[in-house]
Protein backbone atom coordinates (compact mmCIF):
# COMPACT_ATOMS: atom_id res chain seq x y z
CA UNK A 1 0.00 0.00 0.00
CA UNK A 2 1.06 3.16 -0.92
CA UNK A 3 2.59 4.93 2.14
CA UNK A 4 0.41 8.00 3.94
CA UNK A 5 2.25 10.66 5.76
CA UNK A 6 0.46 10.64 9.09
CA UNK A 7 1.23 14.59 9.75
CA UNK A 8 -0.99 14.78 5.74
CA UNK A 9 -4.20 16.99 6.90
CA UNK A 10 -6.36 14.66 5.27
CA UNK A 11 -4.20 11.83 6.61
CA UNK A 12 -7.39 8.69 7.57
CA UNK A 13 -9.13 9.91 4.87
CA UNK A 14 -6.66 9.05 2.08
CA UNK A 15 -5.96 5.53 4.31
CA UNK A 16 -9.53 4.36 3.92
CA UNK A 17 -9.19 5.49 -0.05
CA UNK A 18 -5.78 3.55 -0.23
CA UNK A 19 -7.70 0.70 1.36
CA UNK A 20 -10.40 0.35 -1.01
CA UNK A 21 -8.07 0.95 -4.11
CA UNK A 22 -5.78 -2.40 -2.67
CA UNK A 23 -9.14 -3.98 -2.64
CA UNK A 24 -10.30 -2.96 -5.85
CA UNK A 25 -6.36 -4.43 -7.29
CA UNK A 26 -6.83 -7.55 -5.17
CA UNK A 27 -10.50 -8.63 -6.94
CA UNK A 28 -12.57 -7.54 -3.23
CA UNK A 29 -14.12 -4.18 -4.40
CA UNK A 30 -15.88 -3.76 -8.24
CA UNK A 31 -15.07 -0.31 -9.88
CA UNK A 32 -18.39 0.85 -8.72
CA UNK A 33 -17.44 0.87 -5.58
CA UNK A 34 -14.83 3.61 -5.24
CA UNK A 35 -17.67 5.33 -6.65
CA UNK A 36 -19.85 4.69 -4.18
CA UNK A 37 -17.19 5.23 -1.85
CA UNK A 38 -16.78 9.04 -2.86
CA UNK A 39 -20.55 9.54 -2.37
CA UNK A 40 -20.17 8.44 1.00
CA UNK A 41 -17.06 10.49 1.75
CA UNK A 42 -18.81 13.67 0.20
CA UNK A 43 -22.14 13.15 3.52
CA UNK A 44 -19.12 12.30 5.99
CA UNK A 45 -17.55 15.32 5.26
CA UNK A 46 -20.90 17.20 5.96
CA UNK A 47 -21.04 15.40 9.18
CA UNK A 48 -17.67 16.59 10.13
CA UNK A 49 -15.99 13.22 9.79
CA UNK A 50 -17.42 12.49 13.33
CA UNK A 51 -19.65 10.23 14.44
CA UNK A 52 -22.88 12.05 15.48
CA UNK A 53 -25.11 11.77 19.07
CA UNK A 54 -28.07 10.07 16.70
CA UNK A 55 -25.56 7.53 15.16
CA UNK A 56 -24.53 6.76 18.80
CA UNK A 57 -27.97 6.38 19.60
CA UNK A 58 -28.77 3.95 16.36
CA UNK A 59 -25.38 2.11 17.29
CA UNK A 60 -26.70 1.52 20.62
CA UNK A 61 -30.47 0.14 19.10
CA UNK A 62 -28.12 -1.73 16.36
CA UNK A 63 -26.22 -3.40 19.34
CA UNK A 64 -29.52 -4.21 21.45
CA UNK A 65 -31.20 -5.69 18.22
CA UNK A 66 -28.54 -8.04 17.52
CA UNK A 67 -28.36 -9.08 20.45
CA UNK A 68 -32.23 -9.85 21.13
CA UNK A 69 -31.90 -11.71 17.60
CA UNK A 70 -32.45 -15.71 16.76
CA UNK A 71 -30.89 -15.50 13.45
CA UNK A 72 -28.80 -12.36 13.03
CA UNK A 73 -26.70 -12.58 9.87
CA UNK A 74 -24.29 -10.06 8.93
CA UNK A 75 -24.70 -9.22 4.78
CA UNK A 76 -21.01 -8.12 3.35
CA UNK A 77 -20.18 -6.81 -0.10
CA UNK A 78 -17.12 -5.60 -1.51
CA UNK A 79 -16.70 -2.44 0.42
CA UNK A 80 -17.21 -4.04 3.46
CA UNK A 81 -14.74 -6.41 2.99
CA UNK A 82 -11.95 -3.62 1.96
CA UNK A 83 -12.75 -1.57 4.95
CA UNK A 84 -13.94 -3.53 8.28
CA UNK A 85 -12.78 -7.11 7.82
CA UNK A 86 -11.42 -7.59 11.41
CA UNK A 87 -14.59 -6.27 12.72
CA UNK A 88 -16.98 -7.49 10.85
CA UNK A 89 -15.62 -11.24 12.24
CA UNK A 90 -15.09 -10.17 15.60
CA UNK A 91 -19.13 -8.42 15.73
CA UNK A 92 -20.37 -11.48 14.61
CA UNK A 93 -18.23 -13.64 17.30
CA UNK A 94 -19.90 -11.34 20.15
CA UNK A 95 -23.50 -11.39 18.82
CA UNK A 96 -23.35 -14.45 17.49
CA UNK A 97 -24.58 -13.61 13.92
CA UNK A 98 -23.72 -15.65 10.93
CA UNK A 99 -21.60 -13.82 7.51
CA UNK A 100 -23.02 -13.78 4.31
CA UNK A 101 -21.41 -12.53 1.28
CA UNK A 102 -23.66 -10.85 -0.56
CA UNK A 103 -23.23 -8.84 -3.48
CA UNK A 104 -25.22 -6.01 -5.87
CA UNK A 105 -22.55 -7.04 -9.23
CA UNK A 106 -23.17 -10.66 -9.05
CA UNK A 107 -19.37 -12.79 -9.05
CA UNK A 108 -18.44 -16.33 -8.18
CA UNK A 109 -14.20 -15.43 -8.14
CA UNK A 110 -15.51 -12.16 -5.84
CA UNK A 111 -17.73 -14.25 -4.03
CA UNK A 112 -14.79 -16.44 -3.37
CA UNK A 113 -12.21 -13.84 -3.20
CA UNK A 114 -14.38 -12.16 -0.10
CA UNK A 115 -14.64 -15.44 1.72
CA UNK A 116 -11.34 -16.35 1.49
CA UNK A 117 -10.23 -12.35 2.97
CA UNK A 118 -12.96 -12.66 5.38
CA UNK A 119 -11.17 -16.38 7.24
CA UNK A 120 -7.84 -14.69 6.40
CA UNK A 121 -8.99 -12.15 9.07
CA UNK A 122 -10.24 -14.99 11.54
CA UNK A 123 -14.10 -16.00 10.31
CA UNK A 124 -14.43 -19.64 10.69
CA UNK A 125 -17.56 -19.67 8.42
CA UNK A 126 -18.66 -17.83 5.75
CA UNK A 127 -21.82 -17.96 4.23
CA UNK A 128 -23.38 -16.87 0.24
CA UNK A 129 -20.51 -19.64 -1.24
CA UNK A 130 -21.48 -23.12 -1.09
CA UNK A 131 -24.45 -23.23 -4.31
CA UNK A 132 -26.06 -26.36 -2.25
CA UNK A 133 -27.72 -23.87 -0.15
CA UNK A 134 -28.40 -21.07 -2.52
CA UNK A 135 -31.65 -19.77 -2.86
CA UNK A 136 -33.22 -16.88 -4.39
CA UNK A 137 -35.18 -13.69 -2.67
CA UNK A 138 -37.47 -13.00 -6.21
CA UNK A 139 -38.61 -9.99 -4.58
CA UNK A 140 -35.03 -8.48 -5.38
CA UNK A 141 -34.41 -7.04 -8.64
CA UNK A 142 -30.98 -7.29 -8.87
CA UNK A 143 -27.83 -9.93 -8.29
CA UNK A 144 -28.81 -9.55 -4.31
CA UNK A 145 -31.73 -11.93 -5.22
CA UNK A 146 -29.48 -14.97 -4.37
CA UNK A 147 -28.82 -15.84 -0.44
CA UNK A 148 -28.71 -18.52 1.36
CA UNK A 149 -30.80 -20.89 2.95
CA UNK A 150 -28.66 -21.03 6.06
CA UNK A 151 -28.59 -17.31 6.64
CA UNK A 152 -29.94 -14.72 5.09
CA UNK A 153 -33.05 -16.79 3.60
CA UNK A 154 -33.86 -17.80 7.25
CA UNK A 155 -32.59 -14.24 9.02
CA UNK A 156 -35.06 -12.38 11.29
CA UNK A 157 -32.43 -9.21 11.67
CA UNK A 158 -30.21 -8.85 8.67
CA UNK A 159 -27.14 -6.07 8.92
CA UNK A 160 -26.78 -4.35 5.31
CA UNK A 161 -24.14 -1.91 5.43
CA UNK A 162 -23.26 0.05 2.30
CA UNK A 163 -26.22 -1.20 0.15
CA UNK A 164 -28.22 0.08 -2.67
CA UNK A 165 -32.01 0.89 -2.04
CA UNK A 166 -34.22 -2.18 -3.75
CA UNK A 167 -33.18 -5.23 -1.05
CA UNK A 168 -33.88 -3.58 2.05
CA UNK A 169 -37.62 -2.71 1.03
CA UNK A 170 -37.41 -5.99 -0.04
CA UNK A 171 -36.60 -8.15 3.31
CA UNK A 172 -38.57 -5.81 5.12
CA UNK A 173 -41.29 -6.87 2.85
CA UNK A 174 -40.54 -10.90 4.32
CA UNK A 175 -41.02 -9.64 8.08
CA UNK A 176 -37.29 -9.26 8.53
CA UNK A 177 -35.61 -6.67 10.79
CA UNK A 178 -33.17 -4.39 9.03
CA UNK A 179 -30.06 -2.15 10.47
CA UNK A 180 -28.45 -0.13 7.94
CA UNK A 181 -25.26 1.69 7.87
CA UNK A 182 -24.95 4.00 5.51
CA UNK A 183 -23.68 7.63 5.68
CA UNK A 184 -26.63 9.11 3.08
CA UNK A 185 -29.58 9.36 5.16
CA UNK A 186 -31.52 10.72 2.63
CA UNK A 187 -31.11 6.74 0.44
CA UNK A 188 -34.04 4.11 0.15
CA UNK A 189 -32.32 2.20 2.78
CA UNK A 190 -31.53 4.68 5.08
CA UNK A 191 -35.00 5.30 5.39
CA UNK A 192 -36.67 1.71 5.07
CA UNK A 193 -34.36 0.27 7.67
CA UNK A 194 -35.63 -0.03 10.83
CA UNK A 195 -32.41 0.82 12.43
CA UNK A 196 -30.25 3.34 10.23
CA UNK A 197 -26.62 4.28 11.72
CA UNK A 198 -25.64 7.36 9.45
CA UNK A 199 -21.86 7.49 9.98
CA UNK A 200 -18.79 5.73 8.50
CA UNK A 201 -18.54 2.18 8.89
CA UNK A 202 -14.71 2.28 9.46
CA UNK A 203 -15.61 4.28 12.79
CA UNK A 204 -19.35 2.49 13.31
CA UNK A 205 -18.14 -0.70 13.07
CA UNK A 206 -16.00 -0.81 16.49
CA UNK A 207 -18.11 1.75 18.52
CA UNK A 208 -20.66 -0.99 18.02
CA UNK A 209 -18.59 -3.80 19.15
CA UNK A 210 -17.55 -1.46 21.86
CA UNK A 211 -21.46 -0.84 22.76
CA UNK A 212 -22.21 -5.15 22.27
CA UNK A 213 -19.92 -5.93 25.04
CA UNK A 214 -21.11 -2.99 27.25
CA UNK A 215 -25.14 -3.84 27.03
CA UNK A 216 -24.74 -7.75 26.65
CA UNK A 217 -25.04 -8.53 29.73
CA UNK A 218 -28.17 -6.36 30.08
CA UNK A 219 -31.79 -8.30 30.97
CA UNK A 220 -33.77 -8.93 27.97
CA UNK A 221 -36.19 -6.41 29.18
CA UNK A 222 -33.66 -3.83 29.23
CA UNK A 223 -32.47 -4.47 25.46
CA UNK A 224 -36.17 -4.49 24.58
CA UNK A 225 -36.37 -0.93 25.96
CA UNK A 226 -33.85 0.43 24.34
CA UNK A 227 -35.20 -0.41 21.28
CA UNK A 228 -38.60 0.19 22.29
CA UNK A 229 -37.10 4.19 22.75
CA UNK A 230 -35.57 4.01 19.34
CA UNK A 231 -37.28 5.58 16.70
CA UNK A 232 -35.88 5.72 13.31
CA UNK A 233 -37.74 8.40 11.58
CA UNK A 234 -36.83 11.24 14.20
CA UNK A 235 -32.98 9.83 14.58
CA UNK A 236 -32.76 10.59 10.58
CA UNK A 237 -34.87 14.05 11.30
CA UNK A 238 -32.17 15.03 13.69
CA UNK A 239 -29.47 13.80 11.89
CA UNK A 240 -30.48 15.83 8.66
CA UNK A 241 -30.87 18.58 10.97
CA UNK A 242 -27.37 18.50 12.17
CA UNK A 243 -25.91 18.49 8.71
CA UNK A 244 -28.02 21.30 8.15
CA UNK A 245 -27.09 23.31 10.40
CA UNK A 246 -23.37 22.54 9.83
CA UNK A 247 -23.56 23.79 6.44
CA UNK A 248 -25.29 27.21 8.04
CA UNK A 249 -22.53 27.34 10.32
CA UNK A 250 -20.01 26.55 7.76
O1 LIG B 1 -19.65 -5.24 -3.77
P1 LIG B 1 -21.00 -5.05 -4.41
O2 LIG B 1 -21.09 -5.67 -5.77
O3 LIG B 1 -22.12 -5.57 -3.53
O4 LIG B 1 -21.26 -3.50 -4.61
C1 LIG B 1 -21.15 -2.61 -3.52
C2 LIG B 1 -21.66 -1.19 -3.89
C3 LIG B 1 -21.29 -0.28 -2.71
C4 LIG B 1 -20.94 -0.73 -5.16
C5 LIG B 1 -23.18 -1.25 -4.13
O5 LIG B 1 -23.83 -1.75 -2.99
C6 LIG B 1 -23.72 0.11 -4.49
O6 LIG B 1 -23.78 0.49 -5.66
O7 LIG B 1 -24.11 0.86 -3.47
P2 LIG B 1 -24.71 2.37 -3.63
O8 LIG B 1 -26.07 2.34 -4.20
O9 LIG B 1 -23.69 3.25 -4.26
O10 LIG B 1 -24.85 2.76 -2.11
C7 LIG B 1 -23.76 2.77 -1.22
C8 LIG B 1 -24.12 3.67 -0.05
O11 LIG B 1 -23.08 3.53 0.93
C9 LIG B 1 -24.20 5.15 -0.42
O12 LIG B 1 -25.35 5.73 0.16
C10 LIG B 1 -22.94 5.77 0.23
O13 LIG B 1 -23.17 7.07 0.69
C11 LIG B 1 -22.69 4.81 1.38
N1 LIG B 1 -21.29 4.72 1.79
C12 LIG B 1 -20.18 4.73 0.99
N2 LIG B 1 -19.07 4.59 1.72
C13 LIG B 1 -19.46 4.45 3.01
C14 LIG B 1 -20.89 4.52 3.05
N3 LIG B 1 -21.57 4.41 4.19
C15 LIG B 1 -20.87 4.20 5.34
N4 LIG B 1 -19.52 4.13 5.37
C16 LIG B 1 -18.77 4.23 4.25
N5 LIG B 1 -17.44 4.15 4.30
Amino acid sequence: MEKISPHHPRAESLRIRACLVEGFKSGLVVPEGLAAHGRGEAFDYILGERTTKQAERAIEATGAMLLLAERPVISVNGNTAALVPTEIVQLAEAVNAKIEVNLFHGSTSREVAIARWLKKHGAKEVLGIDRKFSTRINEIHSDRRKVDRRGIAAADVVVVPLEDGDRTEALKRLGKRVIAIDLNPMSRTARAADVTVVDNIIRAMPLLIRYVKHISRDSKTKLHRIIGNFDNRANLRGTLKFMFERLKSI
